[in-house]
């Protein structure tokens, strides 16, 4: 069940109370047992009162934004018990508590300036026509990779700072269309981790995103951000990007349901790239039913994508997966070579115990799981670093057309080379010690664009992922989808093969855990720093996925099993905002 407001008085103490009490005044004299009746009374009708709320008993109805689902907020506005208003007000709140004072997580990048405008407008739209979709004045953070106009979109970068995108990009007018209000931008590892082998989380403008669950623990990335503010309530929902990982490994670490969709399922166009043949969009929410309302309206075809062009002619509706019974008569299969050994993947022990313990959970709910269903080409996936030509001689051309159509750009960078010599000329913004490097720029300027060689190796990785990967394990023994650690080499072969994976929280490392080092200020592993359990299909498998992430959820509930540390928890609430005029 979600949280509630966290009650001010319960009625059952004062009545334990109350009878010790009794007990003794009766003893006494009956005056005094008059008098301490009279008392009880009152002090029980004020804490009556005080616990039902005023009359309507309106407070019941608010839920606390730490755990907050887009279904709960839709009915509380609907309702009128808040405005979409209220909520931009309550999460402008609940960032200012935890960004950059307190235990400064830093995971936000920037508040939209227009996002009490637009909640307002979409607040009256509401009364007089009713809500556009169950997205409408929801309020969600982007990561700062992906175009939003009236936002920066800089992915982290002074480069990019105050430049001008020439239109939204293709999820967010999807988003804007369906009456999602953009709260603001998230923090990122600068350039979706394209730039060097630097700490996750870490960009020039956002500074050092930390996790919620431990002082300083890493968030993982490359949405790093988007996975912070999501664990802890700053948005109701937000939104990540991956090419390798980056939707995955946040939502691991910051105890999430993730999808990173099927290659060509969300459009790409505006979003800062790395490579068109492996990048996509997803959610990254608390909830899988959060994620697959709003993969919903973020999935489909764009014409300024042509990857998303080959997606089935009909996108489904992805709430009518979410079915407790998904795995009944299902086949699941474990890829235990390689991606379940620690000493490749360096989980630690109790990521493989929590491990087992869901494959009995899957079991009983009624899925055969085939153990072990493992990748032909898992050993050459993991020794293969193929990707990085790939990512090279992408990234150069299509930075370059990014930084070629924006209609301005203050740092007047133009292309990777720029870029480069950008950071060279401003170490004080772009390289404080610890965060040098930007050696991948270096390695993509060097290219000469896809020659004979990248078309080999592109082929060659999709055979590596699909062919002999993926697609291999699951004809071999029949099977659904494939089921692992999300932490490790997990994600691996569905990078390569642009097939889809959806990730749930599976539990927390334990509190003897003893924090290592991560980067120049971030620990990892750290006591109770969440992991997630990923679920891998073929193209177009999303469907599926949700229903098994959403089947696993629902009878583990393991996110709430253990909450965020004291001083990353924001306090406030709806409660606090609703009809104030200022805050
Ligand atoms: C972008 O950032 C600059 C510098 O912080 C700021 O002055 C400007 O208002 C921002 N633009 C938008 C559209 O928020
Ligand atoms: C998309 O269009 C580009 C040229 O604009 C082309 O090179 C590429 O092959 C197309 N991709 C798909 C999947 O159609
Ligand atoms: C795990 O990986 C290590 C290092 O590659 C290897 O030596 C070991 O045999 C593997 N263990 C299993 C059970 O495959
Ligand atoms: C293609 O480009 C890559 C990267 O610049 C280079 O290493 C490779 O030798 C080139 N291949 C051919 C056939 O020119
Ligand atoms: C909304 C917010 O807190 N933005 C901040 C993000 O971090 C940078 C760097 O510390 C600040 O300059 C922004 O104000
Ligand atoms: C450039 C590169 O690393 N190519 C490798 C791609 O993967 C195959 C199989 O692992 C290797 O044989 C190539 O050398």
């Amino acid at each position: 069940m979600p949280t509630r407001l966290k009650n001010v008085s319960t009625i059952d103490p004062i009545a334990a109370h109350k009878k010790h009490f009794w007990d003794y005044l009766v003893s006494k004299s009956p005056v005094l047992r008059s008098l301490a009746l009279l008392v009880i009374i009152a002090y029980a009708c004020l804490a009556f009162a005080l616990h039902r709320g005023p009359i309507t008993g309106r407070k019941l109805n608010l839920p606390d934004l730490y755990e907050a689902t887009v279904l709960e907020l839709q009915a509380g506005m609907d309702a009128g018990h808040f405005t979409s208003v209220d909520l931009v007000k309550a999460y402008f709140a609940r960032i200012e508590e935890v960004n950059l004072k307190g235990p400064t997580l830093r995971a936000v990048i920037e508040i939209n300036p227009s996002a009490l405008t637009e909640a307002a407008r979409l607040d009256e739209e509401r009364k007089k026509s009713g809500k556009r979709s169950l997205m409408h004045g929801i309020p969600m953070l982007l990561k700062d990779n992906i175009a939003a106009i009236g936002t920066n979109t800089t992915a982290g970068s002074y480069s990019l700072l105050g430049s001008i995108v020439p239109d939204d990009a293709g999820v967010v007018k999807r988003l804007r269309k369906a009456g999602s209000v953009i709260l603001g931008k998230a923090n990122l590892s600068e350039f979706a981790r394209y730039r060097s082998a630097l700490a996750s989380g870490w960009s020039g403008i956002g500074g050092q995103c930390t996790n919620a669950y431990f002082p300083n623990a890493d968030p993982c990335g490359s949405s790093s951000g988007s996975g912070v503010a999501a664990s802890i309530g700053l948005a109701a929902v937000t939104l990540g990007t991956e090419t390798a990982g980056s939707i995955t490994c946040p939502s691991s670490y910051n105890n999430l349901a993730g999808i990173k969709p099927t290659l060509g399922l969300t459009s790409r166009a505006g979003v800062i790239p790395i490579t068109e043949h492996q990048d996509t969009v997803g959610p990254m929410t608390r909830s899988m039913t959060d994620a697959a309302i709003v993969l919903s309206v973020i999935a489909g075809k764009d014409p300024n994508d042509n990857y998303t062009l080959s997606q089935p002619q009909d996108v489904p509706d992805f709430t009518k997966a979410l079915n407790k019974d998904a795995f009944k008569g299902k086949r699941i299969g474990v890829p235990r070579h390689v991606f379940l050994n620690d000493s490749i993947s360096g989980n630690h022990p109790s990521i493989a115990i929590a491990f087992e313990q869901a494959l009995n959970t899957i079991r009983e709910l009624g899925a055969t799981i085939v153990d072990p269903a493992d990748i032909p080409s898992a050993e050459e996936i993991m020794n293969s670093h193929n990707d990085s030509l790939i990512f090279a001689v992408d990234f150069k051309i299509q930075m370059n057309a990014y930084f070629e159509a924006l209609i301005e750009n203050p740092s007047g960078v133009r292309s990777v080379a720029d870029l480069i010599a950008f950071n060279n000329a401003h170490p004080e913004l772009e390289k404080p010690p610890g965060y040098e490097s930007q050696s991948d720029f270096y390695e993509a300027e060097a290219t000469q664009g896809r020659n004979e060689t990248f078309w080999k190796q592109l082929a060659f990785d999709v055979e590596l992922g699909a062919t002999r990967g993926i697609d291999a394990a699951l004809k071999a023994h029949n099977l659904d989808a494939l089921v692992a650690p999300a932490r490790g080499r997990t994600l691996m072969p569905a990078a390569l093969a642009g097939y889809p994976i959806v990730t749930v929280p599976l539990g927390f490392l334990p509190d003897d855990v003893v924090p290592v080092p991560a980067g120049p200020t971030t620990v990892y592993p750290a006591p109770g720093v969440p992991f997630g359990l990923s679920f891998l299909g073929t193209a177009f498998s999303d469907f599926d996925l949700i229903g098994f992430g959403y089947a696993y959820e629902q009878r583990t509930r393991t996110r709430l099993a253990r909450r965020a540390y004291p001083a990353a928890i924001p306090k406030t609430q709806l409660v606090d905002v609703i009809g104030k005029t200022t805050l």
